[in-house]
């Protein structure tokens, strides 16, 4: 699988050599490629923003820089991905329907954000989706791309070890995932729970999904059906 991002700042990328996801592209199972937006400009003062029409504060990004570097590196089968405070919500089925597609390009906006047009153009030529991480406000892109990317990738088969980790996970099934323990039984005073210890898989496996209930209705009651 291929993610190519546009960014004015490629360094923040730097950390996709590191850990899974860097062994990853060592080995060829994902492949990354980091493009400035300023290589698309064509003044001496290489613009990527101006003020916005209608007035307000801030600046907006220029559609053209955008546009070019979108043409040079998105094909039909391209899903296009603008991180965004404005955006739909990002959620573990979205990231395994990106990891489905082929190729991925993130346009990583600054400032107040992108011109309007750059979605609407692209929109009619390829998928394009606005994507959120959560109801608060960053910077810019970069930090959300990063998540989505690590999101994605590690779903993308050979990148997680064992496929099975990624089975047992929050999420997945639509709860939070269970309380984990490890050595030694017992750390300050606090014993791991016996049935853990018991041998009684069933019992385990009962006491575990009980686990994940009760945590998703304490905590994210919103993601229980009614
Ligand atoms: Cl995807 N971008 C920005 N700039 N801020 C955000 C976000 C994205 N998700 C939450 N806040």
């Amino acid at each position: 699988m291929r993610f190519d991002i546009v960014t004015i700042f490629p360094e923040f990328f730097e950390v996709l050599d590191i850990s899974l996801l860097g062994k990853a592209r060592a080995n060829g199972v994902v492949e990354y490629s980091i493009h400035d937006l300023r290589d698309f400009t064509h003044d001496k003062h290489r613009t990527v923003d101006d003020t916005p029409y209608g007035g307000g504060a801030g600046m907006v990004m220029k559609p053209e820089p955008w546009g070019d570097a979108i043409d040079a590196f998105a094909t039909d089968d391209t899903v296009v991905v603008v991180p965004s405070p404005a955006g739909e919500p990002f959620t573990q089925a979205m990231a395994r329907e990106f990891a489905a597609a082929p190729r991925l390009l993130f346009a990583c906006g600054r400032y107040e954000g992108i011109d309007q047009r750059v979605v609407d153009h692209f929109s009619t030529r390829m998928r394009v989706r606005a994507v959120s991480l959560g109801d608060y406000v960053l910077n810019g892109g970069e930090v959300a791309a990063l998540a989505i990317i690590e999101a994605v990738a590690r779903l993308v088969p050979g990148v997680v070890g064992n496929p099975e980790s990624l089975v047992e996970e929050s999420h997945e099934d639509g709860l939070l995932e269970y309380p984990s323990y490890t050595k030694p039984q017992e750390w300050r005073g606090l014993e791991v729970p016996p049935v853990l210890l018991s041998g009684n898989h069933a019992a385990i496996a009962a006491w575990r999904r009980e686990q994940q209930v009760q945590r998703t209705r304490d905590v994210r009651p919103d993601l229980l059906p009614d």
